[in-house]
C-alpha cells in the first residue's frame, strides 16, 4: 500500500529542506518505499479534515490504509520498524538507535529550534541582544556533548540508522551557522547524511514543490 504524507504547499524556508516532511521523505527513500504527497496550505492545516489527522494542525502526517500518524519521530519510527534498513537486527542495537532518535528530538532539537525561533520572532525586540548568547550557549553545550560522543566515527551506532537520520535532520537546521562549524566532526556528519542518495532524492522532491510554487 502506498502511503500518503502531507507537506507544505508553499515552503516557508524557500526550499532549504527544513520542513519536517523531509525526514519522512528521507526515511521512505532509504527503505525504498514509494509514497504520495498531499500538499496543504496553512489555511487547510487549520480545517477539521486536517485536524482529524494532526491534532496540532501541522505537517507532516502519514496515512496508510486505516493507519493515520502525526509527529515526524513517530512516523519515521513506524517506517523503520516496518522495513529493513533503518534499524539494526539485534534488540539492543535497535534500542540504541531508537534512543538516538529520541535524543535528536527531545535533547538536541528544542534548543536549536528555540534559537531559530528567537531570531525569527524576537530579533527586533530590546531583549534579543541579551538573550541570544544564552540561547547560543545552550545549543553549543549540546553540540559539544554530541561531538564528543560521535568522535571520529561515521555514525552514532555503527551502521547508519534512523537515529542518524533524525540527528542529521535536526542538525541540518544549523547548517551554515558558525555554531555547527565549531565542530568539524558534526559538520562532516551532516555532510555524510546529505551525501546519501536517499537524502538527495528526498531533498529534490521537496525542493520541486517549492520551485513549482514559486514559478506558478
Ligand atoms: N514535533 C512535530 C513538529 C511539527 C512541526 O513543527 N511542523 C511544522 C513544519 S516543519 C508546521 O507544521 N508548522 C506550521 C504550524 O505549526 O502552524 C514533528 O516533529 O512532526
Amino acid at each position: 500500500m502506498t502511503p500518503t504524507i502531507t507537506a507544505f504547499e508553499r515552503s516557508p524556508d524557500r526550499g532549504r529542506g527544513l520542513a519536517r516532511d523531509m525526514r519522512v521523505r528521507w526515511a521512505l527513500e532509504e527503505v525504498g518505499q514509494p509514497y504520495e504527497v498531499r500538499l496543504v496550505s496553512f489555511e487547510a492545516m487549520r480545517e477539521p479534515a486536517h485536524l482529524k489527522l494532526h491534532p496540532f494542525g501541522q505537517i507532516p502526517t502519514y496515512e496508510a490504509g486505516d493507519l493515520a500518524l502525526f509527529e515526524s519521530g513517530g512516523i519515521v519510527l513506524h517506517i523503520a520498524e516496518r522495513h529493513a534498513g533503518l534499524l539494526p537486527d539485534d534488540v539492543n542495537g535497535r534500542a540504541r538507535a531508537i534512543t538516538w532518535m529520541f535524543a535528536a528530538l527531545a535533547t538536541m532539537e528544542p534548543p536549536i529550534v528555540e534559537r531559530g525561533m528567537a531570531w525569527l520572532l524576537e530579533s527586533d525586540k530590546p531583549w534579543y541582544e541579551q538573550r541570544q548568547p544564552l540561547l547560543e550557549e545552550r545549543v553549543r553545550k549540546r553540540l559539544g556533548e554530541l561531538s564528543a560522543r560521535l568522535g571520529d566515527t561515521n555514525w552514532l551506532e555503527g551502521e547508519f540508522s534512523a537515529g542518524d537520520l533524525m540527528m542529521v535532520s535536526v542538525l541540518f537546521r544549523l547548517k551554515g551557522s558558525d555554531l555547527l562549524q565549531e565542530y568539524p566532526n558534526l559538520t562532516a556528519y551532516v555532510a555524510r547524511g546529505e551525501a546519501r542518495p536517499a537524502y538527495k532524492r528526498a531533498f529534490a522532491a521537496q525542493l520541486a514543490v517549492f520551485t513549482a510554487a514559486s514559478t506558478s
